[in-house]
């Protein structure tokens, strides 16, 4: 078996996730690669120690410069704010390492663009962490919809709620608030939570064409962590908008933190001419599916537990009936990653798949300030 050895940056909620997946991987999954967690890296020395000894990693750097520079690391797994991964995966790509990057790709698409520049001259492998369309009940409607069984699709309808950010006393930027900070984090919801959306919908449905969009920030001022000072807010709170794919089909999306109730409410809903699919993160493991060419005395909406064996990925987990979770999904990413490189065949999202989303992104943003519709930049 061939190691990997691996450097994450970031000690945050994403760096857990992954660190879970990097440890888990082999277990589950018969690899020809097996990652080592070699380094962990955050600049505050006493968080990266204790992230070390929490999960295993057999040494600890405070300076990425540093981690890229050295040549145990294959792999350097970036779970940093947005604003740091331009630079960071550009300068991985020249170090020759593989490189995984957490959601979004960048801020926006000029960013995108040169991080796909850098990794498709250097030739690493490498993948955005768009981690939803790897739950066996996502992955199951891609495997619905490839087989034809939508027929043409009409409507593409998805969205994701949150609530955590409604309290004006709520400061911005910082350690875990980093997503308040437009100077950090490129935008709000759009390039937070929407991304995630548009991986799964351009995944499912095909790339979109254009987008006519509204956003709103509900609490314009808020104090910030770093300065003390109370700042203007500059990410969206809430964006809407409306869509039309390539394939013809009409589609809304929408998204906030101020839906009061909702914590991670993620649900997706696809029309087609013979069937619609609808899911729901908060109750991921089933797949609705409705099927009209079932005889009409049966029709209705089905709601198939996907844990069985040839469910996707569920063969790897316990006995049909058992059920995985949301940290499953970040295993199954790496277990495509690694055979993705095993085969010569890259797993998606590439940095050049997840640009796409970063051009929607773009357009939305575009078309909230225009008040018009605004076509999206084509993908290459
Ligand atoms: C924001 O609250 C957040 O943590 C996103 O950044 C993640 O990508 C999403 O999966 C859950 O919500």
């Amino acid at each position: 078996m061939k190691t990997i050895n691996v450097g994450l940056i970031g000690c945050g909620f994403m760096g857990r996730t992954h660190s879970n997946a990097h440890r888990k991987v082999n277990n589950f999954f018969d690899l020809e690669h097996r990652p080592v967690l070699k380094a962990i890296c955050d600049n505050n020395g006493e968080k990266a120690k204790a992230f070390a000894a929490q999960w295993g990693y057999e040494s600890v750097e405070t300076d990425w410069q540093r981690l890229l520079a050295r040549k145990d690391i294959d792999l350097v797994d970036i779970c940093l704010p947005n604003n740091l991964h331009l630079e960071v995966a550009v300068a991985a790509a020249k170090a020759g390492k593989t490189i995984l990057c957490e959601k979004p790709l960048a801020r926006d698409g000029k960013e995108g663009e040169q991080m796909v520049r850098a990794v498709e001259k250097a030739g690493v492998p490498n993948l955005v962490s768009y981690n939803y369309r790897r739950i066996p009940a996502v992955a199951l409607a891609k495997k619905l919809i490839d087989e034809g069984r939508l027929g043409r699709i009409f409507h593409y309808r998805a969205k994701f709620l949150q609530d955590w950010t409604i309290s004006k006393d709520l400061p911005q930027g910082g350690d875990a608030l980093w997503r308040l900070d437009v100077k950090v984090a490129g935008s709000g919801v759009t390039g937070d939570l929407l991304a995630h959306c548009l991986d799964t919908a351009v995944w499912l449905n095909g790339g979109v064409a254009e987008v006519s969009a509204m956003t709103e920030t509900f609490v314009k001022e808020r104090k910030h962590q770093l300065t003390g000072k109370v700042e203007k807010v500059g990410i969206d709170d809430a964006c809407a908008f409306l869509a039309r794919f390539k394939n013809g089909s009409l589609a809304t999306f929408e998204s906030t933190r101020y839906a009061r109730g909702h914590k991670a409410l993620y649900t997706f809903e696809i029309n087609g001419e013979h069937a619609s699919i609808f899911w729901d993160l908060h109750d991921s493991h089933r797949l609705q599916y409705f099927e009209h060419r079932d005889p009409g005395y049966l029709r209705g909406w089905r709601s198939v537990h996907v844990t069985d064996g040839d469910h996707p990925y569920m063969g790897n987990w316990w006995v049909p009936g058992l059920t995985i979770g949301y940290e499953h999904s970040f295993v199954h990413q790496l277990a495509d990653f690694f055979e993705g490189i095993a085969k010569g065949q890259p797993a998606g999202p590439t940095f050049r798949d997840a640009l796409e989303t970063q051009y929607v992104c773009d357009a939305v943003l575009k078309s909230a300030k225009s008040g018009q519709w605004e076509k999206v930049k084509a993908a290459k």
